[in-house]
């Protein structure tokens, strides 16, 4: 896949970009379907809040799933795949390294909302132009099943404090008036297709209000250049025997 000199240069001056067609939809569908199965049972067995939506009416639905790389050869072979690393590779500049991946659920009618954030108050990794993060569709994505939504340019404006939202601590987020909502745009995406953005783009994405699912893998990769402040590259995945060298 060629990546053009136009989204280079959307990378570079808004923090983010979609390209699509990386996957095929029939390889998303069935890393989706997987991603169901591995949730559904999940659900069976957990009580972690921060890993169940709710409806108001008392339904319950899987929200995410932690580090799917460790849970299924089908997740790790489809993260791991050249064409992913080679599309990251063009707008970094350098080899990627996965660290982490988790994949949002976002049920039909109440997969909840993402807060504002930027990934680099949780991952305190620098340099800050070395992180970055390649959210896989696997379904079609727009405004009503829960987009993400980035504030263009934010990846140059640095990192702005975050604090847990009360009641929902898994969720850190800035204050109202550090997200500049006519900054906003929508990555729009369809299956098979990545969002890309840089570890200090702000991100959000709205509660689904569709009766669609809005699963999304996300990927977050480093170069070999970068040091942590805390515990984020303890475990990264490129540190494995068996992750492959290029
Ligand atoms: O899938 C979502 O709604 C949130 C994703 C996200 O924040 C990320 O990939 O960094």
């Amino acid at each position: 896949m060629n990546i053009s000199p136009e989204q280079i240069s959307q990378y570079n001056e808004k923090g983010w970009i979609v390209v699509e067609e990386v996957f095929t939809r029939d390889e998303a569908e069935t890393i989706a379907q997987e991603a169901l199965r591995v949730s559904e049972a999940e659900l069976k067995e957990t009580n972690e809040d921060y890993k169940v939506d709710h409806s108001a009416d008392g339904k319950v639905a899987p929200r995410k799933i932690d580090r799917p790389f460790e849970k299924d050869e089908v997740f790790r072979d489809f993260v791991l795949d050249t064409r992913l690393r080679k599309v990251i590779s063009a707008f970094f500049g350098k080899e990627p390294l996965l660290v982490v991946d988790q994949i949002f659920m976002k049920p039909p009618q109440f997969g909840s909302a993402k807060p504002y954030h930027q990934d680099n108050a949780y991952f305190c990794c620098k340099p800050i132009d070395d992180v970055i993060t390649a959210w896989i569709a696997l379904d079609d994505v727009d405004e009503e099943n829960g987009c993400l939504r980035y504030i263009d340019g934010t990846h140059k404006e640095g990192l702005v404090p975050h604090k847990p939202i009360p009641g929902e601590e898994h969720n850190m987020a800035p204050s109202d008036e550090d997200v500049d909502l006519s900054r906003e745009s929508l990555g729009r995406v369809k299956k098979g297709g990545v969002c890309i953005h840089h570890g200090y783009t702000l991100h959000t994405s709205h509660r689904n209000e569709s009766g669609r699912w809005r699963r999304g893998f996300a990927t977050h990769w480093v170069s070999k250049d970068v040091t942590c402040d805390i515990h984020t590259l303890d475990k990264a995945y490129y540190k494995r025997d068996d992750y492959p060298r290029s």
